[in-house]
């Protein structure tokens, strides 16, 4: 079938995620046909560099066989039994096993769901029914951020902090409050980031104060937010917020479905950032996304009230544990823990990738600054980088500069005026340096087409 072929199927039929149908038909949708190692290619064979690892999931690259093996043999096997009457089965047995071996702390009671926004549904249910069960059902209320992302469904849509979700499909899931987030570099002022990560963490003491210490079921936060832009917290946020949810015997929730899986340089944020929740999301990076999976790994206090009390958690999906899927992502943590992906990250190519991308490109034009931990990175393009002014709401600098890294081989996507890079963590040092000169030269383009627009 030819490219347009497959354009006018999809623009007849497909209705795509968090896109403006209408106009993607009228030009037509780019077919991406396959992928190996750090590239896919389109359906004119242009080799593209892909440095968001498809949606921060792809960790350990395209066209694994290992991987790809594994899932036939499942299927072959067992494609398919549920875990909700008495029954289990070997894939879903053995991942929480290998779950809990890498997870920290005691986080070793792990739930299934099928993806980052079921994960987050069942913290929403497992924090309130947690409290319900210890005789306090009006401990309810959720804190989160303003532009946290924390999935789609309407459970996901209420608890993250995106303005533009929560316009759309209402009403919202009631009892959920949001507090600030530490984006130092677009809301800190005069503060040094010290600072700003103590009052941002503090507002979270203030609404605990102003909702009531008793009414509070848990704190929910990404270690890094991911789609909100990659703002990495200051240093002094998170054992700040860790201190105010143990003083007011908050639960703590880190949602890692993102930086869980060596995206911040450890197996999962919360080591990075010295959190020790109560209980973590986590999906993309579990399989790889090689299939969809997600998980929660709850830690014992909340585990153990749950296996104490004497009733049914009436929570799960039909695919909570697929046999496919799980067996996927039990061959997963093993081909991370074999091919050592997370100490290569910390002693090599985190320290390379970050390096080079501010030795590449601190010093253009349009980036005023750069946030990046791990093999994640944000980076904020401005009209006047000196008086941090940003470029007027009518050019979309981050969506120019989208397309000309699609047009140049390079996949780096745009938050606003943010251009977020999240590649396979496999990438080596050489496609790091593709990576970072192929940014260099797009950022040149935008920067031109920006003037030709009168923009600069
Ligand atoms: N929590 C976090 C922190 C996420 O990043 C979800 C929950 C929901 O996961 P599912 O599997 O339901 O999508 C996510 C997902 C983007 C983008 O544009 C990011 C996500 C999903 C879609 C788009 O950056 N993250």
């Amino acid at each position: 079938m030819s490219q347009t072929q497959i354009q006018q199927q999809d623009a007849g039929y497909h209705l795509h995620p968090f896109t403006n149908t209408g106009r993607l038909n009228e030009k037509g949708a780019r077919v991406i046909t396959r992928g190996e190692g750090v590239y896919i290619w389109d359906e004119d064979g242009n080799k593209i560099l892909d440095g968001m690892a498809g949606l921060w999931c792809v960790n350990l690259g395209y066209g694994r066989e290992d991987l790809a093996k594994v899932a036939y043999e499942q299927m072959v096997t067992l494609p398919y039994y549920n875990t909700f009457f008495q029954t289990t089965h070997t894939p879903a047995a053995k991942l929480a096993e290998a779950i809990a071996s890498v997870t920290p702390g005691d986080l070793n009671h792990i739930f299934f769901a099928g993806s980052g926004s079921e994960a987050i549904d069942t913290i929403m249910r497992l924090t309130r029914h947690y409290w319900a069960i210890q005789g306090k059902p009006y401990r309810n209320i959720l804190i989160a951020r303003e532009n946290a992302y924390h999935g789609s469904t309407i459970g996901g849509t209420s608890l993250g902090g995106m303005s533009g979700m929560h316009k759309q499909g209402g009403p919202l899931v009631p009892n959920i409050e949001h507090i600030r987030q530490p984006y130092w570099y677009g809301e800190g002022g005069d503060m040094s980031e010290d600072e700003f990560g103590l009052v941002c963490a503090r507002a979270l003491e203030e609404k605990i104060l102003e909702v009531g210490p008793d009414n509070v079921a848990a704190f929910i936060g990404e270690p890094v937010q991911g789609a909100g832009g990659v703002i990495v917290p200051p240093a002094t946020y998170w054992p700040e917020i860790q201190r105010i949810c143990k003083k007011y015997d908050i639960l703590l929730v880190a949602d890692e479905v993102i930086c869980g899986y060596g995206r911040t340089g450890n197996w999962f944020g919360s080591q990075t950032f010295g959190i020790e929740p109560d209980m973590i999301t986590m999906a993309k990076g579990l399989s790889s996304g090689y299939l969809p999976i997600a998980a929660v790994a709850v830690g014992d206090r909340v585990a153990n009230a749950l296996i104490e009390h004497d009733e049914d958690f009436n929570h799960g999906y039909t695919y909570s544990g697929h046999p496919v899927a799980a067996a996927v992502a039990l061959k997963t943590i093993e081909i991370m823990k074999e091919e050592k992906i997370v100490e290569t990250l910390r002693d090599d190519i985190v320290p390379y990738f970050q390096q080079s991308l501010r030795e590449a490109l601190s010093d253009h034009p349009l980036v005023g600054h750069i946030d990046g931990v791990g093999l994640v990175a944000g980076m904020a393009l401005m009209k006047d980088k000196e008086s941090k002014t940003p470029f007027p709401s009518d050019i979309d600098i981050g969506m120019i500069c989208r397309d000309h890294c699609f047009s140049n081989g390079l996949i780096m996507r745009a938050t606003g005026s943010r251009m977020i890079l999240s590649p396979p963590l496999v990438i080596s040092r050489e496609e790091i340096d593709e990576l970072v000169q192929k940014a260099r030269l797009c950022l040149d383009l935008t920067l031109e087409s920006a003037k030709k627009l009168g923009a600069l």
